[in-house]
């Protein structure tokens, strides 16, 4: 992401790149912007200013995709794309990290990186399997020296090493090349695999043929020797690429527990995942697997293509989910790249996080998922405040939320009431699946008739910054639609920043319910948001220059025509945890 001059010159290099490849080898396809100059230029000092507090981060550098993540023998393990030489994208390797609480992190080794030639130009992204007798596997791309897109298999070394520290990349390697019809420099990121109850393992792998996205399906028997199946799991004409695609069960009839990822049957749906290498937004649909045919179908009322469901709406891809057997969960892990400009990255010696582990699962409508923040999350709030009392929000007031001093870093919940609906503006249909276009022309300080309402978050004490969390209410017929928006407009006094406004629609019926809630986690230079309780999720990267550390504060507002009663508001101040040794 960048400013439009920015991204137009990050296209360009993009493309002379993709040209100067497919020119040298008629096949490969860079998948992230490179700057050959900074690749390996070590960052000179690391600027902690805006670094965050308590999401996962290394140090120093640059990181991108989650990968591989599961648990065994007491440990969460977390894999990652890294650069070891520098705060851009490049030298990849996947680092890796344990925790037993997925919010203590302790660094380790880096545990796959470039030996082989089959993956002697590269280490992309893949997942983990746990195996029937309870082995780790690792599946991921390497970057053969054709350039070649081909899919590795990892063993742990010392099966008895709770840690997990050495893998074994086996002399069988690939396990999977790019057949014929498949394209080899879009042929990547294999999903964590599962068991039919024909005995044979699957696994898709994220490819495109020509415009179509596609989730290529392979077979095995042993997990060794593997076998393309007829027709992918799924495809989608004029999606592109689908780069980390993801594929899992969830129960149904919103039951919270978390499924193995091999399970099918009665009470189960699937979820396809996958990240638009074109929009470089994420979208998943939820649906039946169809095991007789191999096939995923997803459910008719969902759209399939750019416009549907996502996790987040904000800056959050790449993202895998694994099943947490220890505490029967399922828990989703997403990347958040940086918004400032690469220059930034390079001075500050640091560029993307790791957005907080979130638990996932079936709304109990079967029409879209939920997401929480995972509960050892809590365990970090610290000094806090609990507004009691209800206040009263008129039109165009505000409030500052006081008691608690680190407001930079912190974990703020509250619900709004709406009484009444009369004044809601008239929706246009013509925003019905872009929600981003209608919050950009409608945001927070546009007023309306019921909303904008919600909170300003690492604001400074004159308003000058602020980024806006907040909901809109329209009227569509004799339907209200809820619009959820995470405005950075107004974040930073600093030129040049790429501010993008993000936003959803929530899917509550505000008449019925008479009211909204919202939990924001703001860590410094992120500001994570779940509206409703997590049915519709918004991550921004934000860069204040005055809203720094004890000079960030906290308000809710209201710039509706009507009142707004603010309810149930806990703001608080969240603790350090360790984190990779930073
Ligand atoms: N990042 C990896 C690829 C993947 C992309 C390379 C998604 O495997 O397709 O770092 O961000």
């Amino acid at each position: 992401m960048g400013t439009p001059h920015r991204a137009f010159g990050r296209w360009i290099v993009v493309f002379l790149l993709q040209w100067s490849f497919t020119w040298r080898s008629g096949i490969v396809e860079a998948s992230h912007v490179v700057h050959r100059d900074l690749q390996s230029v070590s960052p000179s000092t690391i600027d902690a200013n805006l670094r965050t507090g308590y999401h996962f981060q290394p140090p120093k550098n640059w990181i991108n995709d989650p990968n591989g993540p599961l648990y065994y023998k007491g440990f969460y393990h977390l894999f990652y794309q890294y650069n070891p030489k520098g705060a851009v994208w490049g030298n990849i390797v996947w680092a890796h990290s344990i925790s037993k609480d997925l919010i203590n992190w302790i660094a380790l080794e880096p545990a796959i990186y470039p030996t082989k030639p089959f993956d002697i130009n590269g280490c992309w992204s893949g997942s983990a399997t746990i195996l029937s007798d309870g082995t780790p596997a690792i599946l991921y791309t390497g970057i053969d020296p054709n350039q070649n897109q081909v899919q590795n298999i990892a063993f742990p070394k010392d099966l008895s090493d709770p840690y997990l520290r050495e893998w074994v990349k086996p002399d069988y390697n690939p396990i999977i090349a790019p057949a014929v019809r498949v394209n080899a420099s879009a042929f990547r990121d294999p999903t964590t695999a599962w068991l039919g109850p024909d005995k044979h393992w699957r696994v898709v792998v994220g490819s495109k043929w020509n415009k179509r996205g596609k989730a290529i399906l392979y077979r095995s028997r042993d997990f060794k020797n593997w076998i393309k199946a007829k027709h992918p799991l799924h495809s989608m004409a004029r999606t592109g690429m689908w780069e980390c695609p993801d594929f899992y069960p969830v129960a149904d009839e919103g039951r919270k527990i978390g499924l193995e990822t091999s399970m099918h049957g009665r009470g189960i749906k699937h979820v396809l995942k996958v990240s638009l290498d074109l929009t470089r937004f994420e979208y998943y649909t939820i649906g039946s697997y169809d095991l007789q045919m191999d096939r995923y179908l997803p459910d008719t009322a969902l759209a399939d293509n750019s416009t549907g469901l996502r996790y987040d709406y904000g800056n959050f891809y790449a993202s895998k989910t694994f099943y947490d057997a220890h505490k029967k969960r399922r828990i989703l892990w997403g990347w958040a790249n940086e918004s400032d400009s690469t220059n930034a990255d390079n001075a500050k010696g640091w560029a993307g996080i790791q957005a907080i582990p979130r638990t996932i699962w079936l709304d109990p409508s079967g029409r879209q998922l939920l997401q929480w923040p995972i509960e050892e999350l809590e365990a970090l709030r610290g000094k806090h405040v609990h507004y009691t009392h209800d206040k009263i929000l008129k039109s165009g007031e505000y409030l500052e939320v006081k008691g608690i001093q680190n407001t930079a870093q912190a974990d703020v919940e509250v619900e709004f009431y709406v009484s009444n609906l009369e004044k809601v503006e008239p929706f246009d249909y013509a925003f019905s699946t872009d929600a981003q276009a209608l919050c950009k022309i409608k945001g927070a300080d546009v007023k309306g008739g019921v909303g904008p309402f919600g909170l300003w978050v690492l604001a400074s004490s004159k308003l000058e910054e602020k980024t806006a969390v907040f909901f809109r209410v329209f009227k569509a017929g004799d339907k209200n639609v809820v619009l959820m928006c995470q405005d950075p407009t107004s974040s930073s006094l600093s030129p040049d920043l790429y501010k993008p406004t993000f936003a959803g629609f929530v899917d509550v019926d505000i008449k019925k319910t008479g009211k909204i809630s919202l939990r924001s986690l703001i860590d410094h230079s992120v500001v994570e948001s779940f509206g409703e309780n997590g049915k519709t999720c918004i991550t921004s990267r934000v860069y204040p220059s005055l809203a720094v550390g004890s000079d960030a504060h906290l308000f809710v507002f209201n710039n509706g025509e009507e009142d707004i009663r603010v309810s149930n508001l806990k703001a608080s101040e969240m603790m350090r945890p360790l984190m990779n040794g930073s």
